[in-house]
């Protein structure tokens, strides 16, 4: 039987590769993410491979979060994948002049909206007894480097997170692992930077990682046998070794 994933920041970046990577291997897709446009012609691009409904709502918005998984029509239902993957940074700063809005989006939208997203679809998976969930770490949540304070701090929450979870859940069955990128070349430094061109730098000199990379390794994870999990996943282009040594050629 064809499984169903649903993937949290469809419209872009890893999100959107691995929507297309999961489409490539029949896997049935709900996808998220608050540019409806997006979602519209990145459905209509799919459903020549395989079954896709979407769903527009702010996973920052409690009740909307709740609501749009709650409506989901009956054969997309049955969550059995769940790919935790919006998120973004919010600048780039030191702690003593950060700014607290972009404080706020970082754990509203990184920390609190992947528990949205959880709450709503865990207990049909624990009433089903399988399932398995994929959150989108970062190298950022093993390692804080200058001027990341927050957003690393929101990724050491996800981790946390996935592993609170995989205790919690592993009673049922539930497999819970999170990926976690180093350097991926998507929309990340163009939110990051609010659209400063200083955001076309931070892939220049090395080759990064590109979001079909993730994709890929995120369809190896939830298509292992029943009796593997992998819990913990760290990825990084080839020229980075840490958070700070980037080997560029320039
Ligand atoms: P993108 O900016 O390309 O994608 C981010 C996705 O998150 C978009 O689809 C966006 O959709 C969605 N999103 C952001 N805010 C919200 C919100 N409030 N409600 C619903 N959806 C939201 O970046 P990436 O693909 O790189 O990022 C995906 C994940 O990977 C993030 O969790 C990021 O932290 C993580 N990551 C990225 C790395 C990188 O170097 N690029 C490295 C390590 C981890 P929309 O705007 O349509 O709502
Ligand atoms: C994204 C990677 O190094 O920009 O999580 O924080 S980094």
């Amino acid at each position: 039987m064809k499984k169903t994933a649903l993937i949290t920041g469809a419209t872009s970046g890893i999100g959107e590769a691995t929507a297309y990577e999961f489409a490539k291997q029949g896997i049935n897709l709900v996808l998220c993410g608050r540019r409806l446009q997006r979602l519209e012609t990145i459905q209509k691009a799919l459903e020549r491979l395989t079954d896709v409904h979407i769903l527009n709502f702010d996973v920052r918005d409690k009740n909307d979060t709740f609501k749009a998984i709650e409506s989901l029509p009956k054969d997309f239902k049955n969550i059995d994948i769940l790919v935790n993957n919006a998120g973004n940074a919010h600048g780039l700063d030191p702690i003593q002049t950060g700014s607290i809005d972009d404080w706020d989006a970082m754990m509203d939208i990184n920390v609190k909206g992947l528990l949205y997203v959880s709450k709503a679809v865990i207990p049909q998976m624990t009433a089903r007894k399988s399932g398995h969930i994929i959150n989108i770490g970062s190298s950022a949540g093993k390692e804080v480097y200058p001027k990341g304070n927050v957003y690393c701090a929101s990724k050491h929450a996800v981790l946390a997170i996935t592993e609170g979870m995989r205790i919690d859940l592993n009673p049922f069955g539930i497999k819970v692992g999170a990926v976690n990128p180093g350097l991926v070349e998507t929309e990340f430094s163009q939110v990051r930077f609010k659209g400063d061109a200083i955001a076309d730098n931070v892939y220049q000199g090395f080759k990064a990682l590109q979001a079909k990379d993730i994709a890929e390794i995120i369809y190896f994870a939830v298509s292992r046998p029943p009796h593997v999990n992998i819990a913990d996943l760290l990825v990084f282009p080839t020229a980075q070794a840490s958070s700070t040594l980037v080997k560029k050629s320039l």
